[in-house]
């Protein structure tokens, strides 16, 4: 019976390597290849849009990509895409180390987590780098924010919330620090984890709502200001995917 059960994992385990299948985290780029960021653009792994370009400067230095926030854009966001078989990213983990920063200011991973089974509303996803201003405080605030809502499609309004988490608020500076951020988005799950500097912890959470996967889905990594406009000045390096079952 036990030989016969071996038997089975065997000949599966044998099926799944000669198919290709793999699930796992798999690095997707660590920009050490591109002299500039005319190189990075024409990889088929990215796309950077005109309008991304328009509110912030994107260069390659020292092997990281650096994106320079400009000031006097508001609630704008600036984006790397990564558009290299989006539907079978599960996951994302960079690590982004904030040079400085101004005012609301944050440095993010952001992806479409689905629809809404009974209507076409986006579930968005975002794991980021977040500068603040904090009335309770009287100061600015600096810490590891991560998000899921749901917004209206086609206006993107705002309709409500479904997750908000904070790690390790307050507990270590960020800028000039090299953070590692984990994002999963997959199985019905968003699931948040710093593990550098500091083991900051993670938060998971469960999605009850009917949701419908994306095609092509969106998965990007950037900067945003929001109503007190900020700027900041970031570098992103060694980014791995979760790559799902083919
Ligand atoms: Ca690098």
């Amino acid at each position: 019976m036990k030989r016969a059960l071996i038997s089975v994992f065997i000949v599966a385990f044998t099926m799944l390597f000669a198919t290709g299948a793999y699930a796992g985290w798999v690095l997707y780029e660590n920009f050490d290849s591109y002299a500039n960021i005319d190189e990075m653009k024409a990889s088929p792994k990215w796309n950077i849009s005109e309008a991304d370009e328009a509110i912030a400067n994107f260069s390659i230095e020292n092997g990281k990509l650096k994106i320079e926030h400009l000031a006097g854009y508001p609630n704008d966001s600036a984006w790397a895409q990564l558009i290299q078989n989006t539907g079978k990213i599960g996951g994302i983990r960079v690590t982004i180390e904030v040079q400085n920063w101004s005012g609301d200011a944050r440095a993010r991973i952001g992806a479409d987590y689905g629809t809404l089974s009974d209507n076409p509303d986006l579930i968005w996803y975002s794991h980021e780098l977040r500068h603040r201003w904090a009335d309770w405080l009287g100061d600015y605030t600096e810490y590891v924010r991560g998000y899921l809502g749901v917004y209206d499609i086609p206006t993107f309004d705002w309709v409500f919330d479904l997750f908000y988490t904070e790690l390790g608020h307050g507990k270590r500076p960020i800028v000039g620090v090299p953070y590692t951020l984990t994002a999963m988005f997959d199985w019905g799950i968003a699931h948040y984890q710093v593990d550098d500097p500091d083991d900051l912890g993670k938060a998971r959470f469960k999605i009850i709502e009917e949701f419908d996967k994306i095609d092509e889905p969106f998965r990007g990594i950037g900067t945003r200001t929001g109503d007190d406009p900020g700027t900041c000045v970031v570098y992103f390096d060694d980014l791995y995917v979760y790559r799902t079952w083919q």
